[in-house]
C-alpha cells in the first residue's frame, strides 16, 4: 500500500467525525449561506470535535464564508490547509489569495544527533527506528543510542530494531545515568564518523520536575561530546491524546526548547484535528506524522497531503 493509502485510512476516523453533516461537504457554497446556516453551526461542532481548536475552527468558518470556492468541501479544504501554515504566512496567504505550492517541510535535523523525547508509551522507540529505517532510506548511515535506562526491556527493544535494520545501538547498563549512554553514543557516532544518532529516553510525565531535568543534563552531554550544531530535541506526541498533548508540548518545550514534534497514532483517534493546534500554538514544526505499528507508517509531514487525504472519501 501507498504511503497516501496508509494516510487515508488511518485518517477514516477523524474524517468521519467531520463528514458528520455528510452529503454537504459537496453543497454549492450560496445554498450554505442561503438556507443552511444550520450545517455551519454542525460544521463547527464537528470541527471542535475533531480537536482542531476553537479559535482555529472560528477562523477556519470565517474563511469558508469568504471563500470563492464552489462548494463546501472545497472551501473547508482550503481553510484547513490554511490553518497548518504558520501565523504570518497564514496572513499573507489571505490577503493575496491562496496558491498551492509543493512545500513538503525540511525533515532533515539541523546537526547530526536527534534526541527523542515525549511522555510514556507515544511511541519515542518504534518512532526512532521507523526514523532510523526513513533516514537509511535516504542513504544516511544511523547509530542508536538505548537512553532508556528506566524501563529493563527498553535497551533491548531498541536492540531488536537494530538487528532488524543493521543499525548499531550504543546500549547503557539498566539504571545507569542516560545522559552517559548518551554521552556515549554521541561519541561513537564522531568516532565511527556515522551521519545521524538517534537518542531514545524514557518516557516521563511533563509536570515531573526531576525527570525534565534530567533531560537537559543529557541535551548537554551530548552538546558537548559532540560540538557541532547543537543536538535535536524531537518531541512524539500521540493524537490519541488530543489536547492534552499540547500541554506535554509547553512543558517540553519549556525544558529543552523543541525543534520537532512527531505526531504518532493518527490512525488510532477521530481527533486528528489536533495537528491544527499544534502547528498554530506550538510554533515548532511537525516534522512526522505516523499512521500505525509498521516501519513505513511513519512519513514527513505535508500540510497540503494530510488535508487531502482528510477529505478523500473513496
Ligand atoms: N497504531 C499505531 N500504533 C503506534 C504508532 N506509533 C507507535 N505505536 C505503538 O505504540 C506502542 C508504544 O510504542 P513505544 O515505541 O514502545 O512507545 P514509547 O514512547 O517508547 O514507550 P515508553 O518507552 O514506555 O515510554 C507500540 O505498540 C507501538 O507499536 C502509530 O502511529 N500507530
Ligand atoms: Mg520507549
Amino acid at each position: 500500500m501507498t504511503w497516501y493509502n496508509k494516510l487515508r485510512n488511518g485518517l477514516s476516523k477523524t474524517r468521519k467525525q467531520i463528514n458528520t453533516s455528510a452529503g454537504t461537504l459537496g453543497t454549492d457554497l450560496r445554498d450554505v449561506f442561503s438556507n443552511r446556516i444550520e450545517t455551519l453551526e454542525d460544521l463547527e461542532f464537528a470541527l471542535i470535535s475533531a480537536d482542531v481548536g476553537r479559535a482555529a475552527a472560528a477562523e477556519i468558518l470565517e474563511d469558508v464564508k469568504n471563500s470563492k470556492q464552489p462548494n463546501l468541501q472545497a472551501a473547508l479544504m482550503e481553510a484547513m490547509t490554511l490553518q497548518l501554515e504558520p501565523d504570518a504566512k497564514r496572513a499573507q496567504l489571505r490577503k493575496y489569495g491562496f496558491a498551492p505550492d509543493a512545500r513538503r517541510g525540511s525533515v532533515a535535523p539541523n546537526g547530526k544527533v536527534i534526541m527523542v523525547v515525549g511522555v510514556n508509551g507515544v511511541g519515542k522507540t518504534t518512532t526512532i527506528a521507523k526514523l532510523g529505517h526513513y533516514y537509511q532510506s535516504q542513504g544516511k548511515s544511523v547509530l542508536f543510542a538505548a537512553g532508556d535506562t528506566f524501563r529493563a526491556a527498553a535497551g533491548a527493544q531498541l536492540g531488536v530494531w537494530g538487528e532488524r535494520l543493521s543499525i548499531p545501538v550504543t546500549q547503557g547498563k539498566e539504571g545507569s545515568d542516560p545522559a552517559a549512554v548518551a554521552f556515549d553514543g554521541a561519541t561513537e557516532r564522531v568516532q565511527r564518523g556515522l551521519d545521524l544518532l538517534l537518542v531514545d529516553t524514557a518516557g516521563r510525565l511533563h509536570n515531573k520536575h526531576n525527570l525534565m531535568e534530567e533531560l537537559k543534563k543529557v541535551r548537554r552531554v551530548i552538546d558537548k561530546a559532540d560540538p557541532g550544531e547543537p543536538a535535536d530535541v524531537w518531541l512524539v506526541l500521540d493524537a490519541v491524546t488530543g489536547q492534552n498533548g499540547l500541554e506535554q508540548a509547553k512543558k517540553f518545550h519549556e525544558a529543552t526548547p523543541l525543534t520537532g514534534v512527531v505526531v504518532t497514532k493518527l490512525d488510532g483517534t477521530a481527533k486528528g484535528g489536533i495537528i491544527i493546534p499544534i502547528v498554530r500554538e506550538l510554533s515548532v514544526p511537525i516534522k512526522f506524522i505516523g499512521v500505525g505499528e509498521g516501519l513505513d507508517d511513519l512519513q514527513p509531514f505535508d500540510s497540503q497531503e494530510f488535508v487531502k487525504a482528510l477529505f478523500d472519501m473513496d
